[in-house]
């Protein structure tokens, strides 16, 4: 049994085996391990002490970063939260999803700015083959707990090969974070309901609840490989945390620091403290040694103001969710394969949501799956960090408004990032490695790379086939009779 086993592990895994650091290094036989994906809602990119916040406390995260491998330069696909769930479960590009914003935006685009928005489905369609799908195919089983916000009921996990739905519906936040989880207060008053979770009570908070039914997955997924979504709804709008936790870092504030919210600092503590307890019940189980982990967000940091107070922000990159400038992009991520990924190693390629998919993919031997992918594996980067980067440009597009943006398209090629403004073709271009703020616009110094990126970004939406935004003819008529 054992020389077999080993020719299948060495053939299997022939590309990480090559690109492993240690010589002799037995590569793992990832085939068969669980994978929890653990994905966070709104979490910016320097909001966790791991990632150099000064303010906020993720003793949890820290010490898991200490065990994975710590991405510098991840990408969410999308700025806002749907298209980059639909990205990450299918592998394609939100424009070529046609899924560019989330789903209630999509019904309701504003008709009084100089462009109609690009129209965008509000349900990931059940011919996509997601990754639960493949798991699912494969023996494991699927379990989604938390934020889904990929369509109405009839798209919601179970239809997209889930076989447990926590959580999962419509909405992309709930009413309130405390017991029933809804109310007239906020988001238009309407009801609000967490499928799959009994006996909450008064006093209760959503998160808490939510990772107690990942801790129950664990304890019992049936005898069978699992591969579990834990998608908390933190630290999402409404900013709530436990009143003792935001009276804390009330005391530690101070006016010099980049981050100076209680209440979020207090929401993103409690939700440090259920992310460690589901890594706790792995380590104390055993799962830990046989379970890929993988953490992230799905879009840059929230920069507006809910209750009157900034959310958070994402300092030194500029802006925030919803802009295609680095803080409405970027995000943590953490991955830890067992015997594969060197513990407490840095990684600064420039990696994106849509690698996922192919990137699971190769680690469990799963089918064929979608076919038309916009990720790639980096499943080598994984066993060695400091390889060479996948070579390919990045490209977002993002044709709606938000209050940090207008339409916008963005590309970024090698340190070269390029945004051109879809309501009147502006471009703004940076060299994010002199300048990782977006500060200094080169584009009027460069108009080769301005040319040539341009090109490549309108070849990149003519193969995905991206939906573009439409002069507004009614704000015209306006302007002209508002004209003397
Ligand atoms: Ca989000």
């Amino acid at each position: 049994m054992k020389p077999q086993q080993s020719e299948f592990t060495r053939r299997g895994f022939l590309s990480t085996a090559a690109a492993l650091p240690a010589l002799g290094a037995q590569p793992p036989n990832t085939r068969g391990m669980n994978v929890l994906f653990i994905l966070a809602d709104d979490l910016g990119w320097a909001d966790l002490a791991c990632y150099g916040s000064s303010f906020h406390e993720t003793p949890n995260l820290d010490a898991f970063a200490r065990t994975a491998i710590q991405f510098t330069n991840a990408y969410a696909s999308a700025p806002v939260c749907s298209p980059t769930r639909a990205a990450l479960l299918t592998g394609k590009s939100p424009a070529r999803l046609g899924m560019t914003t989330w789903h209630e935006a999509s019904m309701d685009p504003p008709l009084n700015r100089p462009m109609l928005p690009a129209k965008s489905d509000g349900n990931l369609p059940l011919s996509e083959i997601s990754l639960a799908k493949l798991y699912r195919q494969a023996g494991y089983r699927t379990a989604h707990v938390g934020k889904w916000h990929l369509g109405t009921a009839g798209y919601y996990p179970e239809a997209h090969g889930f076989d447990l739905n926590v959580g999962g519906t419509f909405w992309g936040a709930p009413q309130t974070f405390f017991y029933p989880f809804s109310g007239d207060q906020r988001y238009g008053g309407e009801f609000r309901y967490v499928p799959g979770l009994s006996g909450a009570k008064a006093g209760d908070y959503l998160p808490d609840l939510l990772a107690g039914a990942v801790l129950n997955e664990l304890e019992d997924h049936g005898g069978k490989p699992f591969f579990l979504n834990y998608w908390d709804h933190s630290v999402h709008t409404p900013i709530e945390a436990p009143q003792d936790l935001v009276e804390k870092f009330q005391r530690k504030l101070q006016p010099h620091r980049t981050h100076r919210n209680p209440a979020y600092a207090a929401m993103l503590a409690r939700y440090d403290y259920n992310v460690g307890r589901v890594l706790d019940h792995l380590r104390t189980s055993g799962l830990d040694r046989n379970t890929i982990v993988v953490f992230t967000s799905d879009n840059g940091g929230y920069t507006e103001k809910f209750d009157g107070v900034q959310v958070t922000n994402n300092l030194p990159l500029r802006s925030g969710k919803g802009a295609l400038y680095e803080g409405g992009l970027r995000v943590p991520l953490m991955i830890r394969v067992p015997g594969l990924t060197p513990a407490g190693a840095t990684c600064d390629a420039p990696v994106i949501s849509t690698d996922f998919y192919p990137t699971l993919q190769a680690l469990s031997g799963l089918g064929v799956g979608t076919r038309t992918l916009d990720g790639v594996s980096i499943a080598d980067l994984l066993a060695n960090p400091g390889g060479r980067p996948p070579e390919r440009d990045l490209c977002f597009h993002f044709p709606h408004y938000y209050p940090t943006t207008t339409p916008v398209s963005a590309i970024r090629a090698g340190s070269w990032k390029l945004l051109e403004y879809l309501d009147g073709g502006q471009v703004e271009l940076y060299d994010l490695r002199e300048d990782p703020g977006e500060i200094q616009d080169v584009s009027t110094k460069l108009p080769d790379v301005v040319r040539t990126l341009r090109q490549r970004l309108a070849g990149w939406r003519n193969d995905v086939g991206a939906r573009m935004p439409a002069v507004n003819p009614d704000f015209k008529s306006k302007i002209r009779e508002t004209k003397p």
